[in-house]
């Protein structure tokens, strides 16, 4: 059965990233439709929309979606693509690869983080000249959503819950209170960890942890700080996960001082590709296109954010010969 993929390059880098990352997908044969849409800063500066309704329409219709970054406007592109395909959850890898010169080479880190709340609810406002506000949303629901996934994700191993209810009384708590919950009932280990601490904890001995279920904001921050471990944002892709829908995308943004060179590192968004493919149940050419990234990574070209001078090009092409 063929799928149909959105792919949505969006700004900066994403323009490099993700045809790179099509390139890929393209050179394993398996009849992908791939139909592009818009986003993004540029779109917005030439229609007065960053995200035309046809790109979201799109996104929600196709079977996945690849996507690559949007800088400001971030909250106009990604939060309501997100919607687009139903995601709750955002699953975020960062892995240490052999070869890679890793702050800390014993990383292997997975974090689930809530994908549809939190600071993320999009309810801020100015209030006066001189006080700006936002409406932290948590609900039960959507963090039992997240935790039933985490207990089936995890498939009979713990996790830990990154949160501040220490300070974030009701937010946090309700959010802790609802993940261990579910976490309980399906008989599921879980250690709780204040994020700040866990902060501190994961650069000291990122061995400590596993599967790490966070809020929203929590996530984002968390993960790249673990970026910075494992050799930089360049190595971590991410998937969001909706019941019937979903959408891939590197954890980097447009990385504007590069963007236009031809110089960025693809293999995030090829590693992105790789958990699309997986997704959609192509699960062996998911992990060849893993392993191919792994030998890059150990004995290939590199792009200059792993300390190389190999373009985005040769990079993408040294992947595609291994597979
Ligand atoms: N590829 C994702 C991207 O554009 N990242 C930049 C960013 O601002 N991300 C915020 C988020 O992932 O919530």
């Amino acid at each position: 059965m063929s799928h149909q993929i959105a792919v949505i390059e969006g700004d900066g880098i994403g323009q490099e990233v993700i045809p790179a990352a099509v390139e890929v997908l393209e050179s394993l044969d398996l009849g992908l439709e791939f139909v592009a849409g818009d986003a993004g800063d540029a779109v917005e500066a030439e229609t007065g929309e960053a995200l035309p309704q046809e790109t979201y329409d799109l996104a929600a219709e196709s079977d996945a979606t690849l996507f690559g970054a949007a800088g400001e406007t971030a909250a106009d592109v990604i939060l309501p693509l997100r919607e687009a395909v139903d995601s709750f959850v955002n699953i975020r890898p960062a892995r240490a690869y052999p070869g890679v010169d890793a702050v800390r080479p014993e990383t292997d880190l997975v974090f689930l983080r809530e994908n549809t709340e939190g600071v993320y609810s999009g309810h801020e406002d100015d209030l006066s000249d001189d006080m700006s506000t936002l409406t932290r949303v948590v609900t039960t629901a959507a963090s039992e959503k997240l935790a039933e996934f985490a207990c089936e994700y995890v498939d009979g191993e713990g996790f830990s819950v990154v949160h501040k209810a220490n300070v974030m009384r009701k937010t946090d708590g309700r959010f802790r209170d609802a993940v261990v919950r579910v976490a309980d009932e399906h008989g599921v280990d879980t250690d709780e960890v204040l994020m700040d601490a866990f902060a501190t904890r994961v650069c000291l001995d990122p061995t400590q942890f596993d599967t790490i279920v966070c809020p929203n904001l929590a996530g984002d921050v968390l993960s790249d700080l673990a970026a910075g471990l494992v050799g930089g944002l360049g190595l971590l892709p991410s998937a969001n996960i909706g019941d019937d829908n979903a959408l891939f995308e590197p954890v980097h943004g447009t990385a504007p001082d590069i963007a236009g060179e031809g110089v960025a590192n693809p293999l995030a968004t090829v590693l992105s590709a790789a958990m699309l493919l997986d997704h959609l149940s192509y699960s062996e050419e998911s992990e060849r296109v893993e392993t191919a990234v792994e030998t890059v990574l150990a004995e290939g070209p590199r792009t200059a954010d792993l300390g190389g001078d190999a373009n985005t090009e040769a990079v993408t092409q040294a992947v595609i010969n291994e597979l």
